[in-house]
């Protein structure tokens, strides 16, 4: 008996730390918030080819190194991007031309993912157009998080009848969105002031695509879905599938004639913006990218340690990324891509980051200087970058065709970053900065 006792220690040891390292509860996870703790890293070069080669022109860029670089992304993070399904229809719902008291024009599309005429996979669109255009319209595309019907007061948007988070705040029961929803997040969709500009805003909610839960891929497309477009379950995660499904949108988009799919903005707040970043790295008919404080898995570095980590974001939410992303959460240096090469693979198209001054898990610096490290690749095509060296002062939007600002104020989506996203399109897209 006494001899067995040191083996008993020791698989005691064993497990009691094996417990803590493989089982570590988000709460465990050190988390550094101070700037002076933060180590030195080192980033991987956007511009440094395989086999030792520099890329040295926008055509080696195009040719060979973006290709290389996005697939670094879907085999390390994001997992593989499918196609869309062969039967994929779109049906038009509802229409009403004297929405918001008679200044826009209010769609309301389903976009079917299969041949069955209401029943099956889809996700609903809701569109509104200026009602005064005198020609095709530019248009903002995004996800929002809690249903259509929460992002205005109008009650003749359509109720989503799916999944919701259930936070308790938003008109959401049980998590299902009841009529106390309307309206409810309309503080981050300033949708007359869109209107008033002279855009159009095409928005569905991400639920529609995977509940946003540890088990939402059984319900969502990428179990529903994974024969019709040929790709696993664990193939890709659930920001994977909100991306496609914004490529779903675009396609919509690229079908109504009201709308100039040459001049699609597409937009994203938190891990929605996460999700526009992928979108718009793999699909490059988004002509404007705006990420709004999307933070880890965003734009944010991922080897800065400040705010959350890789291994922070894959123990709360387990089922965003794809399951090799994990094996970097206690080595993030070991990571052969950080975001920056996700902000240089939107080259040589418009972006804005945007972080916020009270957002310190989004880690506002490490998305400044992800906008930063991505300027060489821009520089290929002639553009100019953020034109900065340090961060600029709160409220203070720096740089060209690649623009940031860290608003004041804590993360969110404010008509303060909407007018400076629509100032930013109207100037790329060559508007007149004037009401309509
Ligand atoms: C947080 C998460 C962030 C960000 C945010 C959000 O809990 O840690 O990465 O995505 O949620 O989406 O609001």
């Amino acid at each position: 008996m006494y001899s067995y006792r040191p083996a008993v220690y020791l698989f005691c040891f064993l497990f009691f730390f094996a417990g803590i390292y493989f089982n570590a509860s988000a709460q465990d996870i050190l988390i550094n918030q101070d700037e002076a703790k933060v180590p030195s890293y080192t980033l991987p070069d956007p511009l440094q080819g395989t086999g030792g080669k520099r890329i040295t022109t926008s055509q080696q860029w195009l040719q060979h190194q973006r290709a290389a670089l996005l697939k670094l992304f879907a085999d390390n993070v994001y997992g593989r991007m499918p196609g869309k399904p062969k039967n994929m229809h779109f049906k038009v719902n509802a229409v009403d031309s004297f929405a918001l008291g008679g200044k826009a024009i209010r769609k309301q599309v389903s976009i079917l993912f299969s041949d069955a005429a209401s029943a099956g996979p889809s996700m609903d669109v809701l569109i509104y157009l200026p009602k005064y255009a005198k020609d095709r319209v530019p248009v903002f595309t995004g996800l929002n998080f809690y249903g259509n019907q929460t992002i205005n007061a109008d009650t003749g948007i359509s109720m989503s009848t799916r999944w919701a988070m259930n936070d308790g705040q938003k008109g959401i029961v049980n998590n299902l969105a009841t009529q106390a929803s309307r309206g409810k997040d309309a503080g981050k969709w300033a949708v007359e002031e869109i209107i008033n500009r002279g855009y159009g805003l095409a928005t569905a909610y991400y639920g529609d695509l995977e509940p946003d839960n540890p088990d939402g891929w059984k319900t969502g497309i990428r179990t529903t879905l994974k024969a019709t477009i040929s790709i696993n379950e664990n193939e890709w995660g659930a920001i994977g599938a909100w991306a496609w499904g914004l490529s779903r949108m675009m396609d919509y988009l690229e079908t109504d004639a009201a709308v100039d799919a040459k001049k699609v903005v597409i937009t994203g707040h938190s891990r929605l913006g996460k999700a526009c970043l992928w979108a718009a790295a793999n699909d490059t008919r988004f002509a404007i990218i705006v990420s709004n404080n999307s933070g880890e898995g965003g734009a944010a570095l991922s080897k800065r340690w400040f705010g959350e980590t890789i291994e922070r974001i894959n123990t709360s939410f387990p089922h965003w990324f794809a399951p090799a992303y994990k094996q970097y959460n206690k080595h993030p240096e070991l990571l052969p891509v950080d975001q920056h090469i996700l902000l240089a693979l939107m080259a040589p198209r418009p972006l804005y980051v945007a972080s916020a001054a009270d957002d310190g898990w989004a880690d506002p610096k490490g998305e400044f200087l992800s906008a930063k490290n991505a300027e060489p690749v821009y520089a290929l095509f002639g553009k100019k970058g953020t034109g900065v060296i340090d961060m600029p002062p709160v409220d203070h939007p720096v740089g060209e065709t690649i623009r940031y600002h860290i608003r004041s104020g804590g993360h969110d989506f404010t008509l303060y970053d909407w007018q400076q996203y629509l100032d930013f399109a109207d100037k790329q897209f060559g508007r007149s900065s004037k009401k309509e």
